[in-house]
């Protein structure tokens, strides 16, 4: 449930975007599932309300093209610009305060500043004190505030929280909208397993279904997508499985020798494949922490962390928060420098 403070915020947001007249909405970077439908419900609320706006998620794969207004966003930031400049007249001058030429930018789905690739500029409008008033809208752990309203409320998922959003400020909820805000929350939630998933999450699922979310249609794009490929690399993956039976910490580890076997066949990785393998690993009964290491680029190793089905008491993201990461306390994830190298099948990080 949100509360009565996130009411009133969620109210305050809205009343901005009605008196906004240049929106930018912002969400991270790799966007997921989560993401890019939290900017398809946002798009949906602006083009109703026939308002300006720019969508922006940096890296977007061509993963999610059946989610609602996807080909919306943006996901170059020269394109970013480039728009900018078009839209508002005259280009710009500064590519650093570019965030000057709009009212209100909404930050969505973001963890953490970094992760949105506009955090320098952000950084720099806040030190201009520009007129720009920013809004975070998240369902992870609260890291750092920046923004003018800031909403971080922990639920299944960003599209979770953006129903409350809706409903609050008595918005009509489309099928678009529908489907956006169960597609987040189908992925979030790994199909409705992990424990973030209450009686209200169910309800509302069952809410944009009946509002026309199409439930089979998105589970067959969402989860029921998988290729050889990633079957293999799931293989391989599982193979390389260990336990240290002294934290009871199952891991695995795939290095950049592992990955690129694949990635010579074919570039077509989806880009949730290593969420899907750890979200699958933490159902080993016997682990109360899982931890999927991978090296996608050489010399960048990305960690996944979950708590295990043993739902022991953990928080992960204080783990991933001392490797510079963070998240949520269930799920959370970080990325270090280094290599992984395998010898006589045991595994370092060089
Ligand atoms: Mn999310």
């Amino acid at each position: 449930m949100i509360s009565n403070l996130d009411k009133k915020k969620f109210n305050k947001v809205w009343q901005r975007i009605l008196s906004s007249d240049r929106i930018l909405l912002v969400s991270h970077i790799n966007p997921d599932v989560d993401a890019i439908s939290s900017l398809g419900v946002l798009i949906e609320v602006l083009k109703t309300y026939n308002k300006k706006y720019i969508a922006f998620a940096e890296k977007k794969g061509d993963d999610y093209h059946y989610l609602p207004n996807f080909e919306d966003v943006i996901s170059d930031k020269d394109e970013l610009l480039g728009r900018v400049g078009d839209e508002f007249n005259g280009g710009i001058k500064a590519k650093e305060d570019f965030l000057k030429y709009f009212d209100l930018v909404i930050i969505v789905d973001c963890g953490s500043i970094e992760r949105t690739f506009i955090s320098e500029n952000i950084h720099i409008a806040a030190n201009l004190m520009l007129e720009t008033f920013i809004v975070e809208i998240d369902h992870h752990l609260p890291v750092k505030t920046y923004a003018n309203i800031e909403i971080k409320t922990q639920l299944s998922s960003a599209t979770e929280l953006l129903y409350y959003f809706l409903k609050e400020n008595k918005l009509e909820i489309n099928r678009n909208m529908a489907n956006c805000i169960l597609a987040g929350i189908l992925t979030d939630t790994g199909n409705f397993l992990y424990s973030s998933v209450n009686e209200k999450t169910l309800e509302i699922s069952s809410e944009m279904m009946s509002l026309g979310a199409q439930f089979p249609k998105l589970l067959n794009s969402t989860w029921r997508n998988k290729n050889f490929l990633e079957m293999k690399i799931w293989g391989t993956a599982l193979n390389n499985l260990k336990i240290n039976k002294k934290y009871n910490i199952a891991f695995s580890v795939l290095s950049y020798e592992d990955l690129n076997l694949f990635r010579n066949i074919s570039q077509d990785l989806s880009s949730d494949i290593f969420g899907d393998i750890v979200a699958f690993m933490s159902s080993l009964s016997e682990a109360n922490v899982v931890l999927l290491l991978r090296e996608e680029e050489p010399g960048k190793i990305k960690g996944s962390l979950r708590v295990g089905s043993s739902d022991k008491d953990i928080d992960v993201a204080c783990l991933a928060s001392y490797f510079g990461g963070g998240g949520h306390k269930k799920a959370a994830g970080f990325m270090v420098e280094g290599k992984i190298v395998k010898e006589n099948n045991r595994f370092k990080i060089q």
